[in-house]
């Protein structure tokens, strides 16, 4: 039975990297930190949390003891570095916590994997964020990186380091470059799960405005069940290397409010430009969208759009879901949780 450790099981891509893994007989070891109170919703929503093979253990990536312990003890063939301070609008106030977690955390695990066993091998969770201002449309393994946020170069720390340690060590690193990545189990700080949770509550009468920041920022959004599986097959690959997955279909962040709304029959009509822009019910003109500036952030990524075509070929990796199907998925999903109370 193959072992796989995964830093950050209590988040979206821990959860159902978890389910399937499990799916494929492994037995998984999902970290989680201490708090006063424990955040499981995610792995419970997914039914696994008493299954045997799957096994909770404390840890904190920033702590190096613990994480010379965790591997030592599990002796894993596989670990999944998943664990991050992963909001980028966070980033900007808590830089040199982020930069810790985020960048420094994978460089401990690294540094691990080499004292205890350097035949484990490692996936990185590197990010879209790490093109920033892009240099070349649309992005690829190759295209320059303009990080944008301390998100965005704590990531871009950790990418070189696993690529680094690649060459250095012969460990096999691998480092995918994901872009955004959603579904119902996505943290409602983000604004796609922000925005169907709205949709929810105003369908519900719980809400009356959804408040956001930048609309006219393009993201390549895909399903993040069909991502955890690109990171499976990385680590399966032949040889370590570095994967972007996406979609290769960008939209802005207003397209995802129009195509949630349509989920509750609702047509948007917008009126007014920046920050006076509002969006509106068209058929009874109730104001159902505005802009609030406190979510715009000091500096934006504008245009994401990613090229798979590496992972189309090498790991046979093709994304299925569209934008329209990923918004019915999460408004669904909100609209169930909202009717029965469920507040995570
Ligand atoms: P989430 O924010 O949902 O999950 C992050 C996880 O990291 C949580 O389990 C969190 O624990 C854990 N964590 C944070 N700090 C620490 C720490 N100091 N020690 C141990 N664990 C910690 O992220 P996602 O699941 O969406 O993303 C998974 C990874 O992929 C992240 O690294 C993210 O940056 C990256 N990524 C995500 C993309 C996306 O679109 N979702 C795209 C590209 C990359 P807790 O619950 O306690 O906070
Ligand atoms: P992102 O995701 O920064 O791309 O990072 P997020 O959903 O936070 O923002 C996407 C875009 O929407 C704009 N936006 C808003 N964002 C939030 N959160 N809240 C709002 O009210 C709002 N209004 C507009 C943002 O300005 C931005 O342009 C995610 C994270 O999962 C990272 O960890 C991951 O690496 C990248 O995706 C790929």
């Amino acid at each position: 039975m193959k072992k796989a450790i995964i830093t950050g099981i209590t988040g979206q891509d821990g959860a159902y990297l978890s389910q399937l893994l499990l799916e494929k007989g492994y037995e998984v070891f999902g970290t989680y930190r201490r708090s006063s109170s424990m955040n499981f919703w995610r792995i419970e929503e997914l039914g696994i949390q008493d299954n045997p093979n799957l096994h909770l253990l404390e840890y904190d990536l920033n702590d190096q003891t613990s994480n010379i312990r965790l591997i030592d003890k599990v002796q894993p063939d596989e670990i999944y570095n998943l664990a991050a301070q992963s909001f980028v609008g966070v980033s900007f106030d808590q830089p040199l916590s982020t930069a810790q977690t985020t960048g420094i955390g994978a460089l401990h695990l690294l540094e691990a994997i080499r004292i205890i066993n350097p035949k484990i091998k490692f996936y990185q969770a590197s990010t879209s964020e790490m093109f920033g201002k892009v240099q070349h449309v649309p992005q690829t393994e190759d295209t320059p990186f303009y990080p944008r946020s301390p998100y965005g170069f704590s990531k871009l720390f950790a990418h070189w380091a696993t690529i680094n340690y690649r060459e250095s060590y012969d460990i096999f690193g691998v480092s995918g470059i994901l872009f955004n990545h959603e579904s119902p189990l996505r943290g409602r700080e983000f604004v796609t799960r922000k925005i169907t949770d709205a949709v929810a509550k105003i369908s519900l009468k719980k809400q009356s405005i959804l408040e956001l920041g930048n609309l006219d920022a393009q993201r390549d959004w895909g399903y993040a069940k069909e991502y955890v599986e690109g990171m499976y097959k990385m680590l399966q690959y032949e040889h370590a290397e570095t994967f972007v997955l996406a979609t290769n279909k960008t939209f802005t962040v207003r397209t995802f409010v129009e195509l949630s709304f349509k989920q509750i029959g609702i047509d948007l009509i917008w009126k007014g430009t920046g920050v006076d822009e509002k969006g509106y019910n068209k058929a009874t003109n109730e104001l159902l969208v505005a802009i609030n500036p406190n979510y715009f952030r000091p500096a934006e990524v504008e245009l994401l759009i990613g090229d798979a075509k590496k992972a189309n070929e090498l790991l046979d990796w093709v994304p299925q879901t569209t934008l329209d199907e990923l918004c019915s998925i999460m408004v669904t999903a909100d609209l169930k949780r909202n009717e029965n109370g469920f507040s995570f």
